[in-house]
């Protein structure tokens, strides 16, 4: 169970939008972010605002000890087995987009085979296209059954001996869907292939246990779990990432330099070329803290409350259609929908009159659109403080949108 009074952690939610409370169901774009969160990063710059790993003065010291007491937050977090295998990236899209251009490069050729699904955010899909262009590579789609989840019959049949990596998002940020990931590696595996996994939608909401699932890659975003924007993580497994050539060349990431040849720096800071960014490690040092103290089995078990209560209150409205699995079980916290005859922009647009926030659009899954035959849908997104009350707004909402275009149309 999740207190009710975890809502005073976030400043933001206690304000009116367009005369109304803010009711904030747009987390699966970026979460806000706690109090805990907010003084964790005012405190670095008040107190230890310094660069790290270059010894000798206090601050720098302190600095470096924060930072790095982030990483190990992030590795106990996600149990990777050491803090090599955790680095610091700006987020999600960065994460994945070093694998293809390193791993990727390094690992696949022409006829290889690169295989995705139809539920990926632009994020975990123009890399591959690009790095299968570059290498005359086949980037291959595992079909989805009608309800937008994977088969591993499907799953199966996809991957061959050709593939070389296998890239697939935890939890569709459209669909909802949890993907079986720990099957689908043991499938790759098999074939010799490596899994990433684009977990900027898994992390956030259930406990994530690299070990257990082995994948090989893990990439997500800081600011999608109460974290900081600008900061996220790629794990990699060691043996992957020690063959691996850095992107960034420059300080930090490297060990003696020559004046034509130079190495490079131990595991992790190979890949952390420049002054990375201290502060929004430590910020989502802090929010891992917020979130282990709520308990991950506890932030799933509300999330999957709050979809139940969702899907049966927004199917009660005549002409709402729901995209995705209907068990709340088998999914992250979030409902997309349409509404018949009213653009889903429209529907975003007259939620916020009544101080709601909603995304609408393609939600950068154009291929998923494609797939589920829309150009568009209107998403809520729940997170930790997210109430059955909010959902009662969003339902009011709709009701008075459904009204307008009713009698706007006439
Ligand atoms: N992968 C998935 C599954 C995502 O949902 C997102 C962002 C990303 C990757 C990219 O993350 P970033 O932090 O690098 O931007 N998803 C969304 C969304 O659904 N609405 O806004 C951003």
């Amino acid at each position: 169970m999740i207190k009710t009074d975890i809502r005073s952690y976030f400043p933001i939610l206690d304000q009116e939008i367009n005369g109304h409370p803010l009711v904030y169901l747009d987390s699966a774009a970026t979460t806000q972010k706690p109090i805990q969160v907010i003084e964790a990063i005012k405190h670095y710059y008040e107190n230890e605002n310094s660069n790290v790993h270059r010894g000798v003065h206090t601050l720098g010291n302190r600095a470096t000890d924060s930072y790095e007491g982030a990483r190990e937050k992030v590795r106990k977090f996600i149990n990777a087995k050491s803090t090599e295998e955790i680095i610091f990236t700006r987020g999600t899209t960065d994460s994945l987009n070093m694998v293809a251009a390193s791993f990727g490069r390094a690992n696949v050729g022409e006829g290889d085979e690169i295989v995705i699904t139809y539920m990926e955010h632009h994020s975990n899909l123009i890399p591959w296209q690009q790095l299968a262009k570059e290498k005359n590579a086949t980037l291959k789609y595992i079909d989805m059954n009608p309800d937008g989840t994977l088969s591993m019959d499907k799953v199966k049949e996809a991957i061959t001996d050709q593939t070389k990596i296998v890239s697939i998002a935890f939890a569709s940020n459209v669909l909802g869907t949890v993907n079986p990931i720990k099957e689908i590696a043991a499938v790759a595996h098999a074939h010799g292939a490596v899994i990433v996994v684009d977990g900027a939608q898994g992390v956030p909401h259930f406990k994530t246990d690299v070990q257990d699932l082995d994948c090989d890659f893990l990439a997500f975003s800081g600011h999608k779990m109460c974290g900081p924007t600008g900061i996220g993580v790629l794990y990699g497994k060691k043996e992957h990432l020690e063959n691996m050539e850095p992107l960034d060349f420059g300080g930090e990431m490297i060990s003696i330099v020559g004046l034509y040849e130079s190495t490079w720096a131990d595991l992790p800071y190979k890949f952390e070329g420049g002054t990375p960014n201290i502060a929004g490690a430590i910020g989502l040092g802090a929010a891992i803290d917020f979130l282990e103290e709520i308990g991950m089995d506890n932030i799933i078990e509300h999330e999957h409350n709050l979809s139940r209560y969702a899907i049966e209150k927004l199917s009660a409205i005549d002409g709402v259609s729901i995209y995705g699995p209907h068990d709340p079980t088998k999914r992250s916290g979030l409902v997309t929908f349409n509404i018949d005859g009213v653009h889903p922009h429209d529907v975003a647009t007259i939620l916020d009159m009544e101080g709601i926030a909603v995304r609408a659009g393609h939600h950068c899954a154009q291929p998923l659109m494609k797939w589920l035959e829309c150009t568009a849908t209107a998403r809520a997104s729940f997170y930790v403080y997210n109430t059955e009350a909010d959902i009662d707004r969003l339902v009011e909402g709709l009701r008075t949108a459904k009204e307008y275009f009713a009698n706007v149309n006439e």
